[in-house]
């Protein structure tokens, strides 16, 4: 399609759709003729992909997830459609812009952070890598909360997303199955003596699947993300005749669980849980069942992936229809379910990890119930004889009246794999160390990894025709190519290009936070970024901290040359963690006070933005100097934004934890700033007692002086709040050692300081930085997942790597 068959397709359109002039469109109306029309164009290729994996029964991969995190999907889709330019010039020609339309786009925040943002970058690596994989989720009603602040407080709104509509879905009654909760199930013997569950009184869902285009780059092909929605099925309306009754299916896919890592026992998420996990298992079923195959086959087919244990009900879920509705034998069923299943562990902390009453099983799900105490009686009977009782108990699924979900997605899977080299030594030595001697081979570590088409080409278009214009094009379906990058690192003319890219992004962020806020920010300052969930472990607070070194430094020593900084933050709490909305209200404060402050001659200013989102990030991101990733070691199972603020030219400040550690490995030591204990250090620390934070409060006269900042008066407002963070570090022994890491944190900010005012020397290290950001594509992350664990090769016709 060129410009003029653009041009000519979308006034039609837009004149179908609202029968008025084009140019007396709104920017939504923009937009929606927009994306009904590349809907419109893919469509054929996405009936053509799937027409083509059941011609060929080619093995499919179903990655269950809770969250899935997107982002907005107009340009995504032109991009890998191949139409990013001809639709960019063509709206230019009609007097429209490419930029503006895409604001008429809701971003859906369907995730919590991380674990969601993996999952979206997966499902855009599997199209693009040529596999035939899908994703199936929830179609949240509410997505993750809004956030806003009021007096530096968070405050959580509910964020409609589907309020105007979603272009990009497809809504398939017609793929709808029915998923069964409560009631009470009886074993009856059939005809054959075979013993057949009977289902009584159980409340009947009707799953309704939302499918949603994933377009592989520039392959042709197109896969599917399935949510599925809950519904009081047909014709059974009478038996929900109060609000109250009707609520309760409505209210299962109404809001996804604002909490990153605090678990919360709550029947409705349960549902949820079992809800997309029924609803996945009995469409792939039925799908197979199109095959026409032997049940033998079925793990040759069919790969379904777990993302963390939110979907571990697939394994009983699996066992169940092939035993009860198949007819096949627990022996039969139990093979091909191992052999299907494979999970992914996205965290170590044990208040993280999920465990359900027995009680709430049983009552939710009592077949369901069954089959996981068949699992778990057989596992004990068969692991005492080789691995003795104590050992064998240890890895129980049913522990002192409650599932432990990680143990039975273990047991139940042949895969199970952490996301960073340290994070899967971590599993296997210390955390599942029971597991990992029971089941060695099933161990397998999967460095996580990001999309370059989201995080670079469309995030940091400046970035991208640098990088085509210096080393060509071919990064673009080899990352990896990046690397000839290196060839210019002392090139005076690149760097120079480079240092322009970089502050035009800067500038555009400066312009939001302007706009936004009214916040004036220099965009020759240092753009020093630290973006993720806020958590006690990720260590806000020593970002805090170093600010408030900083800042003291400064009002004692007002002419100072050390280079302007800019410090931003984008981080949501969980509703329900104190601690963390805390944390939240001292960054506000301390933020307000210092931007008001007009003795420090600009010399730091503190941003931190409202509604941190994936659009945002894309944002944020292409504007980055310095990239902070300050996790105690051993607590940050791998990390993301590290490596998409790589990709991007920023500079890394960090530990030596999660994928971080990968990053340092590659980059090299001289284009990295580390500090802070290592992981072994901070188990040795652990070991011996001998930490004792007040003693470094008495005798370190720096921290000592930050500290005291928080209680006595120096931060308007936080007489509250100051008082709870500052015993956190000193009367309960600072949990996560930020008075530990604090000197060698303050040493390396000053290292960074240095090297900033050398330009060419930190553009060097910039370079350096995107040259080495190859590695860490979600691509290649994904050809590991396929080639090693769900054992499946792209199509012939789409060969990417
Ligand atoms: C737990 C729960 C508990 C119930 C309520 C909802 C909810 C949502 C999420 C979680 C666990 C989140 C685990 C997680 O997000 N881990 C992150 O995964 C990233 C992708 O692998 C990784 O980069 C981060 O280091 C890791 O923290």
């Amino acid at each position: 399609m060129d410009v003029n068959q653009f041009k000519e397709r979308y006034v039609k359109k837009f004149e179908e759709m609202y029968a008025f002039d084009y140019k007396e469109g709104s920017i939504r109306e923009q937009f929606l003729t927009l994306g009904y029309l590349i809907k419109n164009m893919y469509a054929p290729e996405w009936r053509q992909t799937s027409d083509t994996y059941l011609e060929n029964k080619s093995k499919q991969v179903f990655y269950f997830s809770m969250e899935f995190l997107p982002g907005t999907m107009l340009k995504s889709n032109l991009l890998n459609l191949g139409l990013l330019d001809t639709v960019s010039d063509g709206l230019k020609e009609l007097g429209l812009n490419l930029d503006e339309v895409a604001t008429g786009e809701m971003d859906p925040a369907l995730g919590n952070g991380g674990l969601g943002r993996l999952a979206a970058c997966f499902m855009d690596s599997i199209a693009s890598n040529g596999l035939a994989g899908h994703g199936n989720g929830i179609r949240y009603q509410y997505g993750l909360f809004k956030q806003k602040f009021i007096d530096g407080n968070q405050i959580e709104l509910p964020e409609n997303w589907l309020r105007n509509g979603n272009v990009w879905e497809v809504r398939r009654e017609n793929k709808a199955v029915t998923v069964r909760f409560g009631g009470h199930v009886t074993l009856d013997e059939d005809e054959n003596g075979v013993k057949r569950p009977e289902y009584h009184n159980t409340m009947n869902i009707l799953a309704v699947p939302y499918d949603t285009a994933q377009v592989g780059y520039d392959n042709g092909v197109v896969n599917n993300l399935r949510l599925w929605s809950a519904e009081i099925p047909y014709g059974e309306e009478y038996l929900y005749p109060t609000d109250e009754a009707r609520d309760q299916v409505k209210q299962i896919t109404e809001y996804l669980y604002p909490d990153d890592s605090n678990y919360e026992g709550r029947m409705l998420r349960l549902k949820q849980e079992y809800f997309f996990s029924s609803a996945g298992v009995q469409s792939i079923i039925r799908y197979y069942k199109k095959m026409d195959l032997d049940w033998s086959f079925f793990p040759d087919k069919i790969a379904m992936h777990i993302n963390d244990t939110h979907p571990t009900l697939v394994i009983p879920e699996l066992m169940r229809i092939l035993m009860d509705e198949e007819g096949l034998s627990w022996e039969q069923a139990w093979e091909i379910t191992k052999k299907t299943v494979s999970y992914t562990n996205h965290t170590i902390l044990q208040e993280a990890l999920e465990r359900w009453p027995v009680d709430m099983i049983a009552q939710l799900l009592p077949r369901i119930y069954q089959i996981i105490v068949e699992i778990n009686r057989r596992h004990i009977e068969k692991k005492i004889p080789l691995y003795g009782e104590d050992l064998t108990y240890r890895t129980a699924i049913i522990d002192h009246g409650q599932i432990q979900m990680a143990n039975l997605a273990i047991i139940g899977s042949h895969s199970i794999n952490g996301v960073a080299k340290l994070h899967t030594d971590i599993l296997m030595n210390q955390t599942l160390h029971d597991f990992y001697l029971m089941y060695p081979n099933k161990f397998n570590n999967k460095t996580n990894g990001v999309t370059m088409r989201r995080w670079v080409q469309i995030s940091n278009p400046g970035l991208t025709a640098l990088l085509d214009d210096v080393i060509g094009t071919k990064w673009k379906k080899a990352p990896n190519e990046l690397v000839v990058l290196k060839a210019f690192a002392n090139d005076k003319d690149v760097l120079k290009r480079l240092d322009e890219v970089k502050l035009n992004n800067k500038k555009k962020f400066a312009k939001y936070v302007q706009e936004e806020m009214g916040i004036t920010i220099d965009p020759t300052a240092i753009f020093d970024v630290q973006i993720k969930r806020l958590h006690a472990y990720k260590r806000q607070l020593l970002n805090v901290l170093h600010i408030l070194d900083r800042y003291s430094f400064i009002k004692e020593n007002p002419n100072t040359d050390i280079p302007k900084r800019v410090f931003i933050f984008g981080a949501k709490a969980a509703p329900s963690y104190h601690y963390a909305k805390q944390i939240i209200k001292l960054i506000n404060e301390v933020a307000n006070m210092i931007n008001n402050d007009d003795s420090i001659n600009d010399l730091i200013k503190v941003v931190f933005v409202e509604n941190y989102g994936v659009s945002l990030a894309e944002l944020i991101i292409p504007a980055a100097d310095i990239s902070e990733q300050i996790s105690l070691a051993g607590k940050e199972a791998s990390g993301t934004s590290n490596m998409k603020l790589m990709a991007n030219g920023a500079l890394t400040l960090a530990t030596m934890d999660g994928a971080t550690v990968e990053i340092h490995d590659y980059v090299g030591k001289d284009y990295i700033y580390i500090f802070g204990m290592t992981n072994d250090e901070v188990q040795t620390l652990n070991e011996n007692r001998t930490y004792h934070s007040r003693h470094l409060y008495e005798t370190n006269p720096r921290i000592n002086k930050v500290l005291n900042m928080l209680v006595d008066g120096s931060i308007p407002n936080t007489e509250e709040i100051g008082q709870d963070i500052f015993d956190s570090l000193v009367k309960y022994n600072d949990e996560y050692y930020l008075l530990q890491d604090f000197d060698s944190y303050i040493e390396a900010h000053k290292r960074a300081d240095t090297d900033f005012k050398d330009r060419m020397k930190w553009n060097k290290k910039a370079l350096m930085n995107i040259a080495n950001a190859g590695p860490f594509s979600a691509d290649y992350t994904i050809h590991r997942y396929a080639d090693e664990i769900w054992k499946m090769k792209p199509g012939e016709e789409n060969i990417l790597l």
